[in-house]
């Protein structure tokens, strides 16, 4: 029998939740642990969230504290007077450059059969997912220097327009025409996306949201593919207010 795959939501250093949410999907050795990015920051133990992720081989699209840490450098030299708050574990470890390769590999969008995984949303020029489109991003990894509003809105869209226009800021909810990004998607494809810890776990043919908001006390979800089935474990405390 071959293995599942099983998308992960926002773990935001939650280690303690992830590994009961593992026990609880009763991880085989042939299955595959896909990530929606945001593994690290906030919660308590960055650090052995990403030794867990390597141990397990995983596989994570990039989230927007990912690439942030990667354009501040924080892989190459974390600096000694600069406070790293819940990250500081992780910019003291011994293999910070190490997981830093393996973070810089993140891709922002991967592409799965039948499945699209990003971490925030789906830019307006693959609504219609077209196949080409898609194949130009599929694999693809941040390039610092070269961020354009695609690139943003991967890593950080909730609501836009019809246009695909996003709203100064999402909350409070902007109300119209500002709609969440997955109403104006038309692709076959299913979208699994994290980001939006608010919105909590969404559900529909089209796309999975699988942000229920853990480190600020809600869930951890997991969504295994080939059973269609969603697992959840409770975060133990909420780690981080939620902003
Ligand atoms: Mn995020």
């Amino acid at each position: 029998m071959s293995g599942r795959t099983i998308f992960i939501g926002d773990v935001q250093g939650c280690l303690t939740e992830l590994k009961l949410l593992l026990d609880r999907v009763q991880l085989g050795q042939e299955d595959q642990c896909c990530f929606v990015g945001d593994l690290v920051n906030r919660g308590p133990d960055s650090l052995g969230v990403l030794r867990l992720f390597q141990e397990l081989g995983g596989i994570s699209v990039l989230g927007n504290h990912e690439a942030q840490l990667l354009k501040r450098g924080f892989f190459q030299d974390p600096g000694d007077r600069q406070d790293w708050g819940p990250l500081s574990p992780l910019a003291q470890a011994p293999d910070r450059k190490q997981l830093g390769q393996l973070i810089t590999g993140f891709p922002l969008l991967l592409c799965f059969p039948g499945v699209i995984l990003v971490h925030a949303g789906l830019p307006p020029s693959l609504w219609d997912g077209h196949k080409e489109q898609l194949e130009a991003w599929d694999g693809k990894t941040l390039d610092p220097s070269k961020e354009n509003e695609e690139v943003s809105f991967i890593l950080s869209a909730r609501y836009c327009d019809p246009s695909g226009k996003r709203p100064p800021r999402d909350y409070p909810p902007p109300g119209p025409p500002f709609q969440p990004w997955d109403h104006y998607y038309r692709g076959k494809p299913r979208v699994v996306f994290g980001h939006w810890a608010r919105r909590g776990l969404v559900r529909t043919p089209k796309v999975l949201g699988l942000d229920s908001g853990c480190v600020y006390g809600g869930k951890l979800s997991a969504w295994i593919k080939e059973e269609d089935r969603i697992v959840q474990v409770n975060a133990r405390k909420a780690y981080w207010p939620i902003s």
